[in-house]
Order: C-alpha cells, then sequence, then structure tokens
C-alpha cells in the first residue's frame, strides 16, 4: 500500500466560508506556484479576473523589501508585495492566520529579520545522509539523481511555507562523484531542482571541492592564484550559469576534516574565497564559505593546543578582507552542536565580513531522530545572547545584519533534517524544528512556547488539554536532554564516529580535540587566561564574566574551567551532587513523557502517536544508558557518593 506523505504543517484545508474568489495580478514561475497552491490552501477557491474577495497584487511599497508582505483586510482581502515571493509569502502567512484562528483587524505587515534563511543538505549521491537519520537523500538513489520531483516539490513548499529561501543540495564533504555534479553532464538534472526550487522562491547552491581543478580538471594544483586553476572555475562557472542563470552559488568547506583547501599553497581562506567571489560575481552568484577550520589531528597530550579557539584565530585576522559577495559560515558554537556550547566568540568580534550563524537541525548529537529535542530554545539563547561589545546593538540576530557589509548576505542557514521517511523527519515531533527553524529565522521575536503552540495546532486536531501537554513535552525537551547528557557545558562523551549514546572516554585519548580531562579531583577545560586563553576571544565584559569562577555561568561551568568534584556551583550544590541530581532528573523526565504521550492515546491519529510512543521506549532506553554510565564514571573517579543514596552502580 502507498502511504500518502505527511504534508505536516500544511495538511489541513482552510475553509475559507465566504472567500471563494480571489484575483492575482502577476505572472511568472512564483505566480504560477501561487495558482497551484490556492486551491491546495483553502477549500473551494477560484481565481477570478475582475475582483475577487481576495486580491493579491504587486505594489511599489519600498519598505516592504524584496521579500516582505502585507495582509488588509476590508471588503475585500488583499495581499501586496513588491515581489512575487513576498506574495507567496502572504498566502502561506494567510492560510497560518486562519489556521490558527487569529484575527486580522488591523493590517499585517511583515519583512524578515533575517535576510539568508538557507538549508544545508549533507546528502550524497549514493542516497546516504552524512548525519542524516530519517532515510535516505530525496535528491539522489545509487550514484544518480533520483528524479522524483514530486517529493521535491512538496519539500519547497514546505520550505517556502516557513520562508525558507536558499538551500544547498549536497553534502560539504563532497566526495569524488558529487565533484562531477558542477560539470556540464549533471546540469541538466542540477536545473530541475533548481526550478522547482526557484519557482517556490528558494536560491539552489552547491556544495564544490576546492580540489576539483586536480580532480576533474587535469590541473597539477589547485592554487588560487593560479591563473589556470582561475580558468578553470572561470570556465565551470561559465557553463553552469549559461544553463541556470538564476543558481545560488557555490557552498565551501575547506581545510577542515580532510577536505582540501588553500592552506596547502600557502594561501588564505580570503585568497580562497575571492577567487569563487570575483567569478561568481559576474552572474550574481554568491560563495558560501564555512568557517570549521581546525586542526582535526591533535595530539591529546598536548594540552596547550585548544579546538575552540580555531574558528576566531583562522578567521577574524581576516576581517574586511573578502569580496562583498563572500559570505562567512559560522556554526553557532565553538566546536560541534553540542547540548550546549557559549557562542562562537567570532560573533560580536567580526565586522566588516557578511556573515550567517550556522545551525542544525539534524540530531547528530543530540538524539539522532529518536530523542524529542526542541530546538527553538537553544537558538533563542544564541540569537539573544548579547556580546557586550561596546557598540550598538551586541545582540546576536541584530550584528548579524549590522556587522555584514551587504545586508542582503547576512542570516541563518541550518544543517537540513528529512530524508525519504514518510514523515520527512522520523521522529514526528521533530517535524517541529523544519518548521521553527523558518518562523524563528523569519520573526526573531517570537517564542519558543509560541512556535511550539502553533506547530502543534496546524498539525494535530486535538483538545486544549491534549495540546498543552504537547507543547511543554516539546518545549522542556532541550532542558531534558540536556540534563542527562555530558554535565556543564563539557560537551562529547558521546560514542564516536557515529555520536549516539553515552560512551564517556570515547574521544578523550582521540586526535579531534574535543576532551573532558576528568581526574579523581575534578573535570573540565581550562580555557581561562591561564589557560588555554580561548575566553579572551569574546569581547572584555564576557571574558570576565566567563574567567571568573564565580560568574561563569554553572551550565558553561566546565567548558571554561577545570573544577574539583566539591565545587560548589552558583545553584548552592557540589558539582558532584549536580551532577547526580541532573542526571536522575532527567531520566525521571523522559518517564513522564512516556507517561504522558500515552495519556493521549485515541485522542492523537494513530500514526503519530505509535510513532512518538516506540520512539520515546528507545528515548527512554538511552536516557538510562547516559545516567548510570555518567553517575558511575563520576563515582568510580570521585569515590564521593550520592547525598540522597539513590542506585548508582559501583
Ligand atoms: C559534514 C561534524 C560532523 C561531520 C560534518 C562536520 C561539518 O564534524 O560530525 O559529519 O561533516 O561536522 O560540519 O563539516
Amino acid at each position: 500500500m502507498k502511504i500518502d506523505r505527511d504534508a505536516c504543517w500544511l495538511k489541513k484545508k482552510v475553509d475559507m466560508f465566504e472567500l471563494k474568489t480571489y484575483t492575482l495580478k502577476a505572472e511568472g514561475p512564483i505566480a504560477s506556484t501561487i495558482r497551484e497552491e490556492m486551491p491546495r490552501l483553502f477549500e473551494g477557491i477560484k481565481e477570478v479576473n475582475n475582483t475577487g474577495a481576495i486580491n493579491i497584487e504587486l505594489v511599489d511599497d519600498v519598505e516592504l523589501g524584496a521579500e516582505g508582505f502585507q495582509i488588509i483586510k476590508g471588503s475585500q482581502m488583499k495581499i501586496q508585495a513588491t515581489t512575487t515571493k513576498g506574495l507567496l509569502y502572504g498566502i502561506f502567512k494567510l492560510y497560518e492566520l486562519l489556521q490558527l484562528n487569529k484575527p486580522i483587524e488591523r493590517p499585517i505587515r511583515s519583512i524578515p529579520d533575517q535576510s539568508f534563511r538557507m538549508i544545508n543538505h549533507w546528502d550524497n549521491m549514493d542516497g546516504s545522509i552524512e548525519r542524516g537519520y530519517a532515510g535516505k537523500s530525496i535528491f539522489y538513489n545509487d550514484n544518480l539523481f533520483r528524479k522524483d520531483y514530486n517529493i521535491v516539490r512538496q519539500y519547497a513548499r514546505l520550505l517556502a511555507s516557513v520562508g525558507i529561501n536558499a538551500l544547498s543540495i549536497n553534502n560539504v564533504n563532497v566526495h569524488a562523484i558529487e565533484t562531477r555534479l558542477i560539470l556540464e553532464e549533471s546540469l541538466p538534472e542540477v536545473k530541475m531542482l533548481n526550478d522547482i526550487f526557484a519557482s517556490y522562491g528558494i536560491k539552489t547552491f552547491l556544495s564544490i571541492n576546492f580540489a576539483s581543478p586536480k580532480k576533474i580538471g587535469g590541473l597539477k594544483t589547485a592554487d588560487p592564484l593560479d591563473e589556470e586553476v582561475v580558468n578553470f572555475w572561470k570556465d565551470i562557472i561559465a557553463k553552469l550559469y549559461r544553463v541556470i542563470p538564476d543558481f545560488g552559488g557555490f557552498v565551501v568547506k575547506a581545510d577542515s576534516e580532510g577536505e582540501p583547501g588553500p592552506f596547502k599553497y600557502g594561501r588564505g581562506h580570503d585568497d580562497g574565497a575571492n577567487m569563487f567571489g570575483r567569478i561568481l560575481k559576474k552572474y550574481g552568484g554568491l560563495c558560501i564559505w564555512r568557517c570549521f577550520v581546525y586542526d582535526c589531528i591533535q595530539d591529546w597530550r598536548n594540552r596547550k593546543i585548544d579546538r575552540a579557539r580555531a574558528a576566531y584565530d583562522n578567521f577574524l585576522p581576516l576581517d574586511g578582507k573578502f569580496d562583498d559577495n563572500v559570505i562567512l559560515q559560522i556554526k553557532l558554537g565553538p566546536l560541534d552542536f553540542q547540548v550546549r556550547e557559549p557562542l562562537s566568540p567570532l560573533f560580536g568580534a567580526l565586522r566588516k565580513t557578511n556573515h550567517i550563524i550556522e545551525f542544525q537541525l539534524t540530531q547528530e548529537y543530540t538524539g539522532q531522530q529518536k530523542a524529542i529535542y526542541y530546538q527553538v530554545p537553544v537558538w533563542k539563547e544564541v540569537l539573544d545572547f548579547d556580546t557586550k561589545y561596546d557598540y550598538n546593538p551586541s545582540i546576536v540576530k541584530k550584528l548579524l545584519k549590522n556587522n555584514s557589509p551587504v545586508k542582503e548576505h547576512s542570516g541563518i542557514c541550518a544543517v537540513g533534517v528529512v530524508g525519504m521517511d514518510n514523515n520527512w523527519t522520523h521522529h514526528k515531533l521533530m517535524q517541529s524544528n523544519l518548521y521553527a527553524y523558518g518562523q524563528l529565522a523569519w520573526d526573531n521575536q517570537l517564542s519558543s512556547e509560541e512556535i511550539a503552540s502553533n506547530w502543534t495546532t496546524l498539525t494535530f486536531s486535538v483538545s486544549k488539554e491534549a495540546h498543552e501537554k504537547i507543547t511543554e513535552i516539546l518545549t522542556s525537551s532541550r532542558e531534558t536532554y540536556a540534563l542527562y547528557n555530558a554535565p556543564n557545558g563539557v560537551g562529547f562523551m558521546c560514542k564516536p564516529n557515529h555520536h549516539y549514546g553515552p560512551d564517556i572516554d570515547g574521544y578523550e585519548y582521540d586526535r579531534w580535540g574535543t576532551y573532558h580531562f576528568a581526574d579523581r579531583e575534578g573535570i573540565g577545560n581550562n580555557r581561562t587566561v591561564q589557560g588555554t586563553k580561548f575566553v579572551t576571544q569574546y569581547s572584555a565584559a564576557r571574558c570576565d564574566e566567563y574567567n571568573n569562577l564565580k560568574t561563569c555561568p554553572d551550565e558553561f561551568l566546565l567548558w571554561f574551567h577545570h573544577v574539583n568534584y566539591d565545587y560548589v556551583l552558583q545553584n548552592k550544590k557540589t558539582l558532584i551532587q549536580d551532577i547526580y541530581d541532573n542526571h536522575f532528573l532527567g531520566v525521571e523526565r523522559v518517564k513522564n513523557y512516556q507517561e504522558t504521550w500515552e495519556s493521549l492515546e485515541g485522542v492523537l491519529d494513530e500514526e503519530s502517536y505509535r510513532n512518538v510512543k516506540g520512539l520515546l521506549q528507545e528515548q527512554y532506553r538511552v536516557a538510562v544508558e547516559w545516567r548510570d554510565q555518567i553517575n558511575t564514571y563520576f563515582y568510580r573517579k570521585s569515590g564521593i557518593p550520592d547525598q540522597q543514596g539513590r542506585k548508582i552502580y559501583s
């Protein structure tokens, strides 16, 4: 039996009652999409030529910019924007407002807070997805394009409905076969995908391999200052834009985890990125250059090296040296999407370079689509973070744009989450992250609770009580996960390679630069001014706060300091007791989720109910494993028993 793909938050049609007609005065691919979407979203609606009940129209309103829209409800409803893309966002917003029963008394004007709202796919052409846990790639299979355009269209509409406006379609680790994606042989298929996304207002990008001139061009070098190399790229890019004139550009992971880059030729990352920038400029293309550059063959014996310093050390000296169509892409934390990381110190320090912040929708370190981990609290933590530089505004959500010379070349991107699983994200509740990402990137003021509540209303048809239960699970889930994971910001402690489940010393004597340094006295990284000095990469005010044991927030204590197990935290508990308490509580909370969920039997549709019930069993199993391994590990190291005498295995 063929099961229909889950239409997620666009499942229910709105009954328009009196609003049965609309007029649309616009043409082009996005206008055609609007014509297709109107009857899909609104029950029984038809296009008419003259005056419809809803008038969708292009207007001259400079303040709305290229993506904003307004919805006015008078005797006739109007959706206005300066572009068809703005109109498309407008109809999705109208749909949402009606579904959520929100009144449209006054005109609603909406302009996105962040310019770039991108998704990065880590899909490989063999159909696998690096760090993907929701089935195979929707784009590729068996080293070929999958060519299931129906799924791609459904995906594009989900993205556009929450305002996503850019995406890259292949892994940033570009293997031999994907290196060929930029060649003429692949372009017709890349164009097919590009055009589907473009009809939903989304720009398509490719990740490229920096060493392509050698790998597919027959050259001896990939030196960005070599004339032949430049000519290789000129030729590739010219052919690409001949076939796909509205193509977005390239995403580049260089000198990172084995990927080639400019360092090999004694060149800087500015040389590498600007080479692409200069060639792409003629076509309006962009070069998105990742700052995830660090030494991944580190010696754990050498305590002077600190991987956390790498992005800042490599890129801050280059601030102002990048061309205006180059965008730096920076992970939100200095390491790698741990459950708790302080903000990457590049934000706020970087003042003269376009940049976007990188989130991760796929739950690599946070439960791999088997645990509930609603991410808005994580994202709000960083977007609302005050870097405390002595200029205004020093808050991340504002300075992304303010500190980027070209405002349109700033914003957010997130590693994607969807796969061939019928519900897209494997865990039904984790569809909420995809929805939430778009919503929050558009409107940074939205709260975690509001987004979770809206998603729940759009996704399920349930009573107020059931609705509250679901949103409560979502909004508390990040904290729950943090409770039973690696303590106080120390990070990792997960199984090497695949990153699922606990392995406390898994990375401790490895080359990756992610250590916790636990001994019989204490644990943590000394990143203070007496230690690796990582802390000095922040503004003076933040540096003082983190450097001082008394003011460093408990949740980041072990990120910045090495302390003894009997050290008393700001919450007045000893570190060891806090570790025990949190791990018992974390498991307790997952147990409560199970009970709450089971109370929804018969209230929710069977498929969603079963999906989450089954996955909660697995979340509980792994949470118990985290609790017991962490508690036992620290009990063995410290010899300090739990004050409450709970069961800790020895
Ligand atoms: C795509 C981490 C992940 C890798 C990923 C890398 C990156 O190291 O484990 O799978 O590679 O980040 O962001 O480039």
